[in-house]
């Protein structure tokens, strides 16, 4: 699972990547101080089942933190997008090279609106404007791959009878484009899939801007919440975009929060709607009131700073992913060596207890006899329906 920030330049996609998952990244208040991408790790969370065992859990593929479970997704931060990138303009394309395996992308807006389109210091900028040119880049960034071998690729389609999805599918290799989100992109613009040497410049794009949507969803965080100008952006956002998730977010004071976690400052943990300033801190009276600063401007209007609720809001709204755990021991919870609860896979709603399997081994796929529920201890078939959060044992033939 990767997750790709982009946005347009000093927006804030480096001090959300380095909120989220706590790595270096260089971050200034000038345009392009990225340039190559940033790449870490960030999480997602659900609810650890150990706390409905009375067990503490032993995780290997994950974290678990009082008893949320924190699943891991690679993050990549990539310098900024100005219109016309992927004509070459500013960095140029070689960034959306870099977002090829997101399967998700956060668009970090500058709220505020006091970043022009480029980046640069301004008084007063429309954040719908970053939305829609970042979303054209992309789409434009789709077509270009399309376009390239388009006269090939749709006679073959014509001519020799074989299946646009595969045909195009196969165009896309490398980016995470498979046949099933072609045919979803062909019903969503319902463009002609038997005909495309008649397609026009209009067709293609209608085709890859479908293609965009379900391939590189996108959610936005509003970002610079804390600056009194952004509740009004951030109506606007919502408004002229009713189909996107928008949320509010403050990234720098996630960030100053987890560093001050992090050395024993305040209790905090990702995603709460408050913290608490650790009594044996030594703090000086700057930084107590930058800290009741963090609380009043962006905790309490924000119920928290939004970035982790970007990220499960991204995996399970977005991409419609759950957690489920797998366990060999379906009493006891654990694996065959006794760790409880030791893996949390992130998996696509609607997964059947076979398809589990398979991805566990294929081995155990296809000598897949039966699932067993962790809870209830019954048995389940192969085209059993998992829930999110389910504990469950696969049995398999020996
Ligand atoms: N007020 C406010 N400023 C922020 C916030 N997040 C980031 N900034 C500031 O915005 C400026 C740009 O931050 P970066 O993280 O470097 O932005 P970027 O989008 O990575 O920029 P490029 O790499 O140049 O594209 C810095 O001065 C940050 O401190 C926020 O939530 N609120
Ligand atoms: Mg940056």
């Amino acid at each position: 699972m990767e997750v790709g920030i982009v946005g347009k330049p000093n927006v804030g996609k480096s001090t959300f990547f380095r909120a989220a998952t706590l790595a270096e990244a260089e971050v200034a208040n000038y345009p392009f101080t990225t340039i190559k991408a940033n790449v870490g790790v960030g999480y997602t969370r659900a609810p650890c089942p150990h706390t409905e065992l009375g067990t503490p859990c032993s995780p290997r593929n994950s974290e678990c933190a009082e008893g949320i479970r924190l699943v891991p997704m690679r993050m990549i931060d990539v310098a900024g997008l100005v219109p016309g990138a992927s004509e070459g303009k500013g960095l140029g394309n070689q960034f959306l090279d870099d977002l090829r395996q997101a399967s998700v992308l956060i668009h970090v807006v500058d709220a505020s609106g006091t970043t022009d389109i480029e980046g640069k210091a301004c008084d007063e900028h429309d954040p719908c404007e970053d939305v829609r040119f970042l979303e054209e880049e992309i789409v434009a960034w789709f077509a270009n791959i399309l376009k390239k071998s388009w006269t090939r690729f749709s006679r073959r389609v014509q001519f020799e009878h074989l299946k646009f999805e595969v045909v195009v599918a196969e165009q896309f290799t490398g980016l995470g484009v498979n046949e099933d989100h072609v045919r979803q992109a062909l019903r969503l613009s319902g463009v002609d899939a038997e005909k495309p040497a008649q397609w026009s410049d209009d067709d293609i794009h209608t085709f890859c801007s479908a293609l965009r949507a379900i391939a590189k969803p996108i959610i936005i965080a509003a970002n610079k919440a804390d600056n009194p100008k952004a509740a009004e952006n951030l109506e606007v956002l919502k408004k002229t975009f009713p189909d996107t998730l928008v949320v509010p977010t403050c990234a720098e004071a996630e960030l100053a929060l987890r560093n001050a976690a992090r050395g024993g400052v305040v209790d905090y943990v990702p995603g709460a709607e408050d913290f608490k300033i650790n009594e044996d801190a030594k703090l000086n009276d700057k930084q107590r009131h930058g800290l009741e600063l963090i609380r009043d401007r962006v905790i309490r209007p924000l119920k928290g700073t939004g970035i982790q609720k970007v990220l499960d809001t991204a995996v399970k709204d977005l991409l419609k992913l759950i957690v489920v755990y797998p366990v060999e021991d379906e009493n006891k919870w654990a694996d065959g060596k006794g760790n409880v609860l030791p893996d949390a896979y992130l998996v696509p709603q609607g997964i059947t207890a076979r398809q589990l399997a398979y991805r566990i081994h294929t081995d155990i796929g296809e000598k897949f006899v039966c699932a067993v529920d962790g809870r209830s201890k019954r048995r389940m078939g192969e085209s059993h329906v998992l829930d999110d959060g389910a504990v469950i044992s696969i049995m398999a033939k020996k």
